[in-house]
């Protein structure tokens, strides 16, 4: 990452706040185990550091605009144990924002602008009702219960437009967490048989992804096999594969935090059923006709009552439904989201396609009873003159899937 391209997204972003209104941007805090440090994204974004604890704060007054980042400062009796802090030239270096500060300076120094702060913008603040608050929220609570005049949002609101159009350097990130997808899953392909738990799946891929130079997934993996791929969100990975099961995986690699989000579903024995097959052909067919019609200008809206109409016809073909509004029986999610750094990336639902953006297009049909769940999606991108398939090259069709 270079600094540049952070100091251009910083001005984009700082341009749409009014004059008094201020942005407080938190890195993640340093997990515990069995989790491992992910940055938050906005954060990472913003700033290119890979380092918990720190804030990022941008505030505009008149026609000036402020950055200041403040991090940890390193205890030489922790730093033994623990590893050295980054230092405030480092990061100065690595984010391209000159003023850095310790973190124990924070509050004197956001007091001073507080006092005359109509609107704060936050990370994180958008949570659950019955979750504990986090620091984001405490700190809202901390300024609030002080400073009662200040309004507060999230941050999402204005870095939305920013992070839903891909720069090309995000493109690649994106590009190479697919591709080394692509490996780990042409490795199941290959090695995968009846009679293996699902997990054992699960390690093939972990290790063909980290053998491949990246450290970690974007999301738990879904290596679902019979009945259990239509169970949408199954994570736990922990069934014996059948010898004529379909085998669901819905996976993606993480480079740089840029997610990839595929989703394949193949027969173990390396041939479909002939209802496994017209299941899967009517998915495929419907995920092609949903691709193509990818273009700057057409709605998330538009696609998902397209995509219903063609999956009600295929599920009557396949006999089973009368009625079109059944099809939720077999069909319950949507054809996709935006995705990025947050694999269900932040992008509204309802958002109109332009140009640079990234989504993912998953059409899927459900059968429980038949112990059938097949889902295929690909990631794309957006373009100029309609769209193109950053997945293609992972194999999907029946003839490349039988052996
Ligand atoms: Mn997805």
């Amino acid at each position: 990452m270079n600094t540049q391209m952070l100091k251009k997204r910083r001005e984009k972003l700082a341009k749409q706040l009014k004059k008094d209104e201020m942005l407080f941007v938190f890195a993640a805090s340093e997990p515990s185990y069995p989790h491992y440090f992910l940055q938050n994204n906005n954060f990472l974004y913003l700033t290119g550091l890979q380092i918990p604890n720190a804030v990022l704060v941008l505030g505009k007054s008149k026609d000036k605009h402020l950055y200041k980042i403040f991090i940890e400062r390193g205890i030489p009796e922790r730093e033994v144990w623990e590893g050295k802090k980054m230092s405030l030239a480092e990061a100065k270096q690595k984010s391209g924002i000159e003023k850095v500060l310790y973190l124990d300076e924070f509050e004197r120094n956001v007091d001073l602008r507080l006092n005359f702060t109509k609107k704060c913008y936050l990370n994180n603040i958008q949570t659950s009702l019955n979750s504990p608050l986090n620091k984001e929220q405490s700190f809202v609570r901390q300024i609030r219960d002080r400073f009662p005049k200040i309004l507060f949002d999230d941050l999402s609101e204005i870095i939305l437009p920013l992070r839903t159009i891909k720069e090309k350097w995000e493109i690649k990130q994106i590009q190479k967490a697919i591709d080394i997808t692509g490996k780990g899953i042409k490795q199941i392909y290959k090695k995968a048989k009846a009679g293996m738990m699902e997990f054992e799946l699960e390690a093939m891929l972990n290790y063909e992804v980290t053998k491949a130079g990246l450290k970690h997934l974007g999301f738990k993996s879904i290596i679902a096999a019979g009945k259990n791929a239509a169970t949408l969100h199954y994570e736990s990975n922990n069934s014996k594969i059948g010898k004529d099961d379909l085998v669901l995986l819905d996976v993606g690699a993480s480079c740089n935090n840029y997610s990839a989000d595929i989703s394949r579903t193949f027969p173990v024995s390396g041939k479909f059923t002939v209802r496994q097959k017209a299941v899967y052909e009517e998915v495929l067919n419907i995920q092609k006709e949903m691709i193509k019609m990818i273009k700057p200008g057409i709605g998330f809206p538009e696609l998902n009552k397209k995509t219903v109409e063609l999956i009600t016809e295929s599920l009557k073909r396949l006999n089973l439904i009368k009625e079109d509004k059944e099809y939720k029986k077999y069909y319950m999610h949507s054809i996709g989201h935006h995705l990025g750094m947050d694999t269900h990336d932040i992008g509204k639902r309802d958002s109109v396609l332009e140009v640079g953006n990234v989504i993912t297009i998953e059409p899927g049909i459900y059968i429980p009873e038949e112990g059938i769940g097949v889902r295929i999606e690909d990631d794309i991108l957006v373009t100029k003159d309609g769209y193109k398939n950053l997945s293609e090259s992972i194999p999907k069709e029946i003839e490349e899937l039988e052996r």
